[in-house]
């Protein structure tokens, strides 16, 4: 480690369990617990490098300058790094996406987790894995849960909670998983998740049936973590993804984040498994791609009859990852 340098990697996660609303926007706390699987291989790798001659903050994200809103967002992060260290310098951040070429994938997760991370060792922080996944979560709530691999639990938060972090449920060698991502469209969704879960909240009727539902449909993830029952994870996977896009989709203008290539994808998953050829559940984030949750060992059979359904542009496959790395 170099004084005034930071580095480290963090893997995106898809929530088992869905996070949509908050309880706090200023603090960024989510409504509802969220649990997820850390995902390899879709990484982002992150330099912070303290420099005596800038004026300000410089953001470079996969070589090219980041745009004024992503620099608001990591100047904002070390700003609070800085005032817990007591450094004044401005930095340098350094940030590349190792995902599959134009996956459409979210990366904020990562790419908050990284970030953390790498501020709080440029700014001599020591590791606190606790204290990294807060500072992430108060960017980007769903990076609070990247800070940790494997199987991990961000739970919901209490207005005023500026500590609240992600808790590790169980390490990635605990279940051999696999989620296969069917990728259907390429480029960036029109309405991202904050404004999109806002929106919600303001004007969707079904917003409070969902606040209710979520936290048993995590239970239920979570129990059918720890007993490694597939089936039980899967059901409350599936209807915690629905309950989401229902509360989304009953707002006003209701928000529509499939295509039609989800649908498809979505029948070919619960096709497969009533045929009994593989057991398999999907999920669907505020994004068109669905991801399908099966067994490491089903995963080259999910994978084949995906990429098969007319509008999915290809597949990934990834299986439970690490959490962040110091470089
Ligand atoms: C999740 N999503 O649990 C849910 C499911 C998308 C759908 O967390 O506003 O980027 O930055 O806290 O974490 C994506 O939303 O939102 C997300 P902010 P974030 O994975």
């Amino acid at each position: 480690m170099t004084a005034g340098i930071g580095k480290a990697r963090a893997r995106a996660n898809i929530a088992l369990a869905k996070y949509w609303g908050k309880s706090d926007t200023q603090l960024n706390l989510p409504a509802v617990p969220s649990i997820s699987m850390t995902l390899d291989p879709l990484l982002t790798e992150t330099q912070v490098e303290l420099l005596p001659e800038l004026r300000a903050d410089v953001f470079v994200l996969n070589g090219e300058a980041s745009n004024p809103g992503e620099l608001t967002r990591a100047t904002q992060l070390l700003d609070c790094v800085r005032a817990e260290a007591g450094v004044r310098l401005y930095a340098r951040i350094e940030s590349r996406n190792h995902f599959p070429t134009a996956s459409g994938l979210a990366s904020s997760a990562s790419g908050f987790a990284a970030l953390a991370a790498a501020a709080r060792q440029a700014c001599g922080l020591a590791f606190d894995a606790r204290k990294t996944s807060a500072l992430a979560r108060q960017s980007s709530a769903s990076a609070a849960r990247s800070v940790f691999g494997g199987y991990v639990e961000l739970p919901a938060g209490v207005a005023g909670d500026a500590t609240l972090a992600a808790t590790p449920l169980s390490p990635p060698e605990h279940w051999a998983l696999c989620i296969v991502v069917a990728v259907t469209q390429e480029g960036r969704k029109a309405v991202g998740s904050t404004d999109g879960m806002t929106h919600t909240k303001l004007t969707s009727p079904y917003y409070d049936a969902w606040l209710a539902a979520a936290p048993k449909l995590a239970d239920e993830v979570r129990a059918g973590i720890a007993e490694r029952d597939l089936g039980r994870v899967g059901r409350a996977m599936e209807q915690s993804t629905l309950a989401m896009h229902a509360c989304a989709l009953a707002a006003a203008p209701g928000l529509l984040y499939f295509q039609p290539a989800t649908l498809a994808a979505f029948a070919k998953v619960r096709e497969l498994r009533q045929t009994r050829a593989a057991e398999v559940y999907a999920t669907m984030d505020a994004g068109p791609h669905v991801k399908a949750l099966c067994a490491a060992s089903d995963a080259a059979e999910v994978s084949r009859a995906l990429a098969e359904v007319p509008g999915v542009l290809r597949t990934i496959l990834a299986g439970p990852g690490p959490g962040v790395e110091l470089l």
